[in-house]
């Protein structure tokens, strides 16, 4: 078969998916209101009535129309990932997959794949906070020429349980309590703790739950995992064991807990907020695919199952191999027709990519149709846009509710003479996907494999791999959580359940929750994995934000010079004042405040520029600069301070040391800020 692979469709009038979406478009501008049905309307203020003060008629189509529809706009939210954000963007191929994989997106160096991305958080509801402490959902959708290509993944690498028999009991757990329907979004509650120290399996993921992996700084800054084994099969037939990883080009940041709880009041929208600012100013996320892969022969040749979903494929053992770049560029124009409505599902594959018999991954395989036949109101949910493949659809499933295609003909059946004998099926070689091979034998049972029972060995060497403030918010999110828990028995099983990851760390636990110390021994690894630590990602300035906290009587000069220096560098900052409009320098030089202490708080942004104010204005300033000044460090953040801005400083609780720039004296102070702007986090600080 011939395989020149295009560009997915791709040209100036954007991609194949943005161009198939464009015929569902429909704009109110300037157009006059019509019902559904077409009629134009003549009055939208009141409804029909038997005199102006009388009820209601009947025959009132219009109001009747207009409720109607509004009674019926909401749909179930996702039972799970119902907090969710979404955005389109291109997937670019760097190197070529083909030895490995015929899957035509993986093909030509350079092609280019329209792509749809949604996250999102596990446990809360639709109208939850963005920055709970959870694992996010991160699901791409490829619309590859062969269909599409699902890839529903998290921020996270392993998963609680092995086996998709459990996911039931583990998100029962997770939610907010039955008889109360409390706690919302979060984990910390008896009924999750009990599960986790009743299923050992819970101990890796539970070390990322309660590592800083779970409360992300934003979208951008998070990694991506398919987390099953999945399979390349190349043209040949040859078989290759595979494992997806998404790596951010800016590194991977997150929240310190403290800021992340305030902020979930300050502005709960945080992360969509982030995402969709970002992309609107041309600060464009990108995220890079990584493969792992392992030979069909080296199945057995790793001290883990590389079947069981609970367990890493340590990158300094499989090295991680990049293949292509995704960028998100474009946001959604309507979030329920898009966002909403989309159904991601792991069983969409295209040809080339295949499955494997990872227990949780063979029951997700029917998860996701099945609660998209009710979530979304019957089988045809992949006439909707975002869903609809950019390859032609042909088959005999007809009829269903809301059912939009018109098929013309009266053959709907297979196989047929009426319609010789189309549509037809497709060899391999002719695209058509062929399921792999495998040899399967065994008698049936309800068993888990022995080779699924360490649980510990790699919750410790993720617990090995920490610097020492990652452990150290680790012990601080154990703390919290279980300190949460109001059954004494549940928080000492949990405590011993940890003492088998590290006995030190779960007795500093135990004593903070009042509990006794564990017992039992330890896991014996010793090896350490650095790509897992987060000291050890990318640090760089760009996009993050500056709060610059200003008032009248500042340095023109001084101050200019420093906003040019951090736009040189991708910085982006907000003037926060008194009230908003324009603010004098002493030389009468104007800016713009876009934000008050009253509208904006510290923890919505990276880090601070302290300008100050002049003398005369010093009483009432103080008060609301000295609050965010503590608070930012507080949360390790750097903070630069002006001329002007030092009797601030110096009237905080903030102290001279790491992370704080001081302009009074420093020929070079724009870009050492910069650089101190680039860390983010000053861990080596004495907070009060
Ligand atoms: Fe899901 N999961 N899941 N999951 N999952 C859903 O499908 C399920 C699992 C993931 O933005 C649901 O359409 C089972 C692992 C994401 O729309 C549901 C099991 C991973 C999303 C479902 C798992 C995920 C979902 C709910 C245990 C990471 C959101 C709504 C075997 C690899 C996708 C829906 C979006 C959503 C079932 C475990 C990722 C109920 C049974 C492991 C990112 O079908």
């Amino acid at each position: 078969m011939d395989k020149s692979w295009s560009n997915q469709g791709k040209d100036a009038n954007g991609d194949a998916k943005d161009q198939q979406l464009e015929q569902f478009r429909v704009n109110n501008d300037g157009k006059k209101m019509t019902t559904n049905q077409g009629i134009k309307i003549s009055n939208d203020e009141d409804s029909l009535k038997a005199g102006v003060r009388g009820p209601t008629l009947m025959e009132d189509f219009h109001f009747r129309e207009k409720i109607t529809h509004f009674d019926h706009e909401r749909i179930p939210e996702r039972v799970v990932h119902a907090r969710g954000y979404a955005a389109h963007g291109e997937f670019e191929l760097y190197e070529s997959m083909q030895e490995y994989t015929k899957a035509g997106f993986l093909q030509k160096v350079g092609a280019k794949t329209p792509v749809f991305l949604r996250f999102s958080n596990v446990v809360g509801s639709l109208g939850s906070v963005d920055t709970a402490r959870d694992v996010r959902g991160f699901a791409v959708k490829f619309y590859t020429e062969e269909g599409n290509y699902d890839l529903v993944g998290n921020n996270i690498p392993v998963f609680f349980i092995q086996d998709a028999i459990k996911f039931p009991d583990l998100i029962h757990a997770v939610k907010p309590e039955p008889h109360n329907e409390m706690p919302q979004a979060a984990s910390a509650h008896d009924t999750f703790w009990d599960f986790v120290a009743n299923n050992q399996e819970t101990a890796h993921m539970i070390m990322w739950l309660m590592s800083d992996r779970a409360i992300p700084k934003n979208y951008r800054m998070i990694e991506g995992f398919g987390v099953h084994t999945f399979r390349f099969i190349n043209e040949k037939g040859k078989s290759r064991f595979v494992k997806f990883h998404w790596k951010p080009i800016l590194g991977v940041h997150s929240l310190v807990w403290d800021e992340a709880q305030i902020i979930a009041g300050k502005d709960a929208d945080f992360q969509r907020r982030d995402l969709w600012e970002s992309i609107e100013n041309g600060d464009f996320p990108q995220y890079e695919l990584g493969i792992q892969m392992i030979e069909q022969e080296e199945e057995f040749k790793f001290d883990f199952d590389i079947l069981d979903a609970t367990k890493i494929w340590p990158e300094e053992i499989v090295p991680v191999k990049i293949i292509g770049k995704m960028t998100l560029n474009r946001n959604v124009d309507n979030v329920f027709a898009e966002t909403e409505q989309v159904a991601f599902h792991p069983g969409n594959v295209v040809p080339g990519i295949d499955f494997t018999n990872d227990p949780l991954l063979q029951g997700r395989l029917f998860s996701y149709l099945d609660t998209q036949l009710i979530r979304l109101g019957g089988p045809n949910f992949a006439e909707i846009p975002i869903n609809r493949p950019i390859c032609p659809i042909h088959n005999n499933q007809r009829n269903g509710f809301s059912r939009q295609t018109i098929n013309v003909g009266k053959v709907s059946y297979h196989k047929n003479s009426l319609a010789n004998n189309t549509p037809s099926s497709s060899s391999a070689s002719e695209g058509g996907f062929v399921h792999y091979e495998e040899k399967v034998e065994g008698r049936v049972t309800r068993a888990r494999s022995k080779s699924f029972d360490d649980h510990f060995s790699q919750a410790r060497l993720f617990w090995n791999s920490m610097s020492p403030p990652e452990k150290q918010h680790i012990i601080n999110a154990f703390s919290f959580e279980l300190g949460k828990v109001k059954s004494q028995s549940v928080r000492q099983q949990t405590v011993n359940m940890f003492g088998h990851v590290d006995k030190e760390m779960a007795t500093i636990i135990a004593i903070n929750v009042g509990v006794n110390k564990p017992i039992g021994e330890q896991s014996n690894v010793t090896a350490s994995s650095p790509a897992l630590s987060q000291e050890n990602t990318i640090k760089l300035p760009q996009t993050l934000k500056v709060g610059v906290l200003i008032g009248d009587g500042f340095d023109a000069t001084e101050v200019s010079n420093v906003l040019k220096t951090l736009t040189k560098y991708g910085v982006r900052y907000s003037l926060i004042a008194e009230r908003l409009g324009a603010i004098k320098s002493k030389e009468g030089v104007q800016l713009m405040a876009t934000e008050t202490y009253l509208t904006t708080d510290s923890v919505l942004f990276d880090s601070l520029y302290v300008v100050g104010v002049r003398a005369d204005n010093q009483a009432k300033f103080n008060q609301d600069i000295l609050i965010f000044i503590n608070q930012a460090f507080r949360h390790y953040k750097p903070i630069g301070v002006a001329t002007t801005g030092l009797p601030f400083f110096s009237a905080s609780n903030a102290k001279l040391g790491p992370g704080v720039v001081v302009a009074t004296g420093n020929a070079d102070f724009g870009k050492k800020f910069v650089d101190a702007i680039a860390q983010q986090r000053f861990w080596d600080r004495n907070i009060y």
